[in-house]
């Protein structure tokens, strides 16, 4: 009889007999390496390969609690959300992300294609390298994953019974509390706040009543607004890249809100890799350099993400009264206006929350740590209070520019 015919949380040595008696891909002979690879916050990522054959695949397993806090007791059923929005995603967006081998929801894990070619997206931009094809690739997935799932172009009964099926309440939890709410009051007691700027974050976010009402509004958006199957945490660490080619992993928050929650994610991490790169590059032709880079970055992701959404609509929409003319604009406009909300939610809840990114947690002088958190925390309130404003990507980078200018002073 198998080991795997019951759920158990797998160590290195079992998944090598795991790979060897569940994948077709490995003999059963095979001498197999394996090696536990995830830096994520919640699931376990093993990389199997056979030296012999150069043969290599991913199997990632889900345990019952988030490796980074036991606070979150979790289903293992997000891994066949993951897998099955991966395979969704292989449709919609061809090229884009991994290709999926196998889900087995008895042990609650997926194996696919190993992207160790590849790299993560926020590993490779903390060591100031440039990504030529990031903003067309990621604009494609966004446009195609995203406008595709509307009501805009489905029929309506189809996307309601994607809606249902892809309902995600454990997992939508975590946002709310993490984005949404406590970095806003702390009422998890689960902040991680830079001690340095404690008094600044208790002026600038828990004292703003005017700020947390906007968030309020924002977050009942972000529960009620089922717009579109989102990917629902497109940080950089959910992205493997190399110069030619752009793979989106890790969808397992995906659900039917809004589609500003996956462009603002895009443009917060940007900007998280502008502040890495802004704190630390002494020299200043090469800081110049990839600061011009990652603001061209931004504002190339927002403009394509516009000119294709554009494109598609006309060709793709199906509901009659989404033809009236000007329904087109006003609909792209909420779409802007909630990339915006979002891009400053994820900067703030990223530096003061439960869940830190390198690029910032990394900066090891504690002058250009707390400027950068600045950074973040003002671009994010003024994201959120203006959000109605931004129309393209220059009004994005704008924002950014005129802040850092600002503290730097
Ligand atoms: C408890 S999980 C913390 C964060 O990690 C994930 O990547 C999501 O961004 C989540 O908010
Ligand atoms: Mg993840």
């Amino acid at each position: 009889m198998s080991r795997f015919e019951s759920y158990f949380l797998m160590t290195v040595t079992d998944v090598v007999d795991y790979a060897k008696e569940k994948l077709t891909i490995f003999s059963p002979e095979a001498v197999l390496q394996t090696k536990e690879i995830g830096d994520g916050n919640l699931n376990y990522v093993f990389r199997v390969w056979e030296e012999a054959t150069g043969k290599s695949v991913i199997i990632k397993q889900a345990g019952h609690e988030a490796r980074i806090s036991s606070d979150f007791k979790l289903s293992t059923d997000r891994t066949r959300i993951e897998a099955e929005i991966l395979v969704k995603h292989g449709l919609l967006a061809p090229g884009l992300v991994p290709e999926v081998y196998m889900f087995d929801s008895v042990m609650s894990c997926c194996c696919m294609e190993d992207l160790s070619d590849h790299v993560i997206m926020r590993t490779a931009l903390m060591n100031h390298e440039k990504f030529p094809r990031f903003a067309e690739d990621i604009s494609t997935f966004m446009v195609n994953t995203l406008l595709l799932t509307t009501d805009v172009c489905m029929e309506h009964k189809e996307k309601k019974a994607a809606v249902k099926s892809y309902i995600n309440p454990q997992l939508c939890e975590i946002t709310e509390d993490l984005v949404y709410t406590e970095p806003y009051n702390d009422i998890g007691s689960r902040n991680n706040v830079f001690t340095p700027i404690a008094p600044f974050v208790k002026k600038e976010l828990y004292e703003d009543r005017a700020l947390h009402l906007e968030v309020a509004k924002c977050k009942f958006e972000f529960m009620n607004n089922t717009q579109a199957l989102i990917h629902g945490d497109l940080h950089t660490g959910s992205i493997f890249i190399t110069p030619e080619s752009t793979k989106v992993i890790d969808p397992e928050f995906a659900f039917y809100g809004p589609m500003g929650y996956d462009v603002g994610n895009v443009i917060a991490n940007l900007n998280f890799a502008w502040n890495h790169s802004a704190a630390m590059l002494e020299d200043e032709g090469k800081r110049k350099d990839q600061l011009d880079w990652l603001e061209s970055a931004i504002e190339e992701t927002v403009d394509l993400f516009i000119e294709k959404f554009n494109r598609l609509y006309d060709v793709h929409v199906t509901d009659h009264m989404a033809k009236t003319p000007g329904f087109k604009e006003w609909y792209l406009d909420s779409i802007l206006s909630d990339t915006a909300a979002v891009a400053g939610l994820e900067s703030i809840r990223r530096t003061v929350g439960l869940a830190n990114v390198k690029d910032i947690t990394s900066i090891p002088d504690e002058t250009k740590r707390a400027k950068a958190e600045k950074i973040c925390i003002l671009t994010g309130k003024r994201f959120i209070k203006e959000r109605s404003r931004f129309k393209n990507g220059k009004d994005f980078v704008n924002l950014l520019k005129t802040v850092a200018q600002e503290i730097n002073r």
